[in-house]
């Protein structure tokens, strides 16, 4: 958080072309801000996710934590804008960068770090790794390794929460889903199908395209027709679609709150092009060099903390000590998460068969059974095993 003041400059500085206004909701259709305290939980929540992610990667780097690691430092107004937006039992789904939705919508974040750790104290036991966030208490779905396969997992979520709200309830209650996908995603068959089924069997779903530019290393112009306008897309499936500023926690739930209330009152899906930005590489191997230092530069000048901090500060509800007593805070409470999840032993090599499938042998029929497994495997048989 160095250049608290930055998005003032920036106000002056941003082109007409990087300042994003949204399609389809007027700005007199934002919704109202809510109270002070809770402006101040959403910074606190996008600091908490920042920390969670510089600590991710230390960990990463001392070998604390394997397999892949996608970063969010950047979008953090994204995830908890967006999930502010709605009602604590609306599903979310998102793809493998996933630790700040997760966080948002309310994963104990030492459960978190212990995931990161592969230790048994994870949310998936230490055995889905960063990519495999998973929280069904908070109605996060995931966490997904395969570029769009939450969309179809999304359309599926709201098709089952429709289902029970109509059909089994009687229409009493009403849920919203949101899947979140990246902008590389866009271009997967399996998205359009789930885009044209949502469409045609009127599904309560919002796309969030975290359109931050860049798949892997391929910048979107690269890789993606029209990619400057993929709201278009949305207007082959008879969508509602809009454009929203991402980096400005502000905007997103402003914007957001009035798509997720028609969604909910229509039951009808909604595209949204989320503009942002990821600060890190695409993970933490990336050297970045697809991209200039410039270009860097230029978007953390709307680093989302710095900017809302700025805006708490002119509005005159947080001062600069406090903001600064706040980072304190988060900083200490993730030092614990670190330590919690160091102490959280790796889980046995028992684990290893366990929630795959229901059955803990699925169709397996062979004769490789691994020796350490041979003899829960025969006590299962003859009705002895957990
Ligand atoms: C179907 C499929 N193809 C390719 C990959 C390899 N891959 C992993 S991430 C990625 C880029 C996705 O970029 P984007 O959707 O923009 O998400 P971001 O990383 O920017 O959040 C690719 C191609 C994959 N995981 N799945
Ligand atoms: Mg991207």
């Amino acid at each position: 958080m160095g250049v608290y003041w930055a998005f003032l400059r920036l106000m002056t500085t941003m082109t007409d072309t990087q300042k994003t206004e949204s399609v389809s909701t007027p700005r007199s259709s934002q919704a109202p801000l809510p109270d002070v305290k809770t402006l101040v939980s959403w910074l606190g929540d996008m600091m908490l996710i920042r920390e969670f992610e510089v600590r991710a990667m230390q960990a990463y780097q001392n070998k604390l934590a394997g397999g892949f690691l996608h970063v969010y430092n950047g979008q953090e107004a994204v995830a908890v804008g967006c999930i502010a937006a709605l009602r604590p039992d609306d599903p979310v789904i998102t793809a493998y960068r996933d630790h700040g939705h997760a966080l948002a919508r309310g994963l104990d974040p030492k459960v978190g770090m212990a995931e990161l750790f592969g230790r048994i104290g994870g949310c998936a036991k230490g055995k889905g790794g960063s990519m495999h966030f998973f929280d069904a208490e908070h109605h996060m779905y995931g966490g997904h390794g395969i570029v769009g396969a939450q969309g179809p997992l999304g359309a599926g979520l709201a098709f089952a929460t429709k289902y029970r709200d109509e059909v089994m309830d009687g229409g009493t209650n009403k849920h919203v889903t949101l899947c979140f996908m990246g902008d590389g995603a866009i271009n997967q068959g399996a998205v359009h199908e789930a885009m044209n089924l949502a469409s045609v069997l009127s599904l309560p779903v919002i796309f969030i395209v975290e359109n931050n530019q860049y798949a892997m290393g391929t910048a979107i112009e690269r890789c993606t027709a029209a990619g400057g306008q993929i709201c278009d897309r949305a207007a082959g499936y008879d969508m509602e679609s809009a454009v929203i500023d991402g980096m400005d926690i502000i905007e997103v739930y402003r914007d957001m709150k009035p798509l997720v209330d028609r969604c909910r009152d229509t039951s009808k899906p909604i595209f949204v092009d989320m503009r942002c930005y990821r600060f890190k590489g695409h993970s933490v191997s990336d050297p970045r060099k697809y991209r200039t230092h410039e270009e860097e530069a230029k978007w953390e000048l709307e680093d989302p903390i710095d900017r809302m901090a700025a805006y708490l500060d002119a509005a005159g509800h947080l001062s600069r000590d406090e903001f600064k007593a706040m980072g304190k805070e988060v900083c200490q409470n993730i030092r614990e998460v670190v330590e919690w999840a160091k102490n959280s032993p790796e889980p046995g090599l028992e684990e290893l068969y366990h929630d795959v499938y229901v059955d803990p042998w699925g169709p397996y029929t062979g004769t490789s059974i691994p020796s350490f497994l041979q003899k829960r495997s025969s006590d299962q048989e003859r009705g002895h095993g957990a």
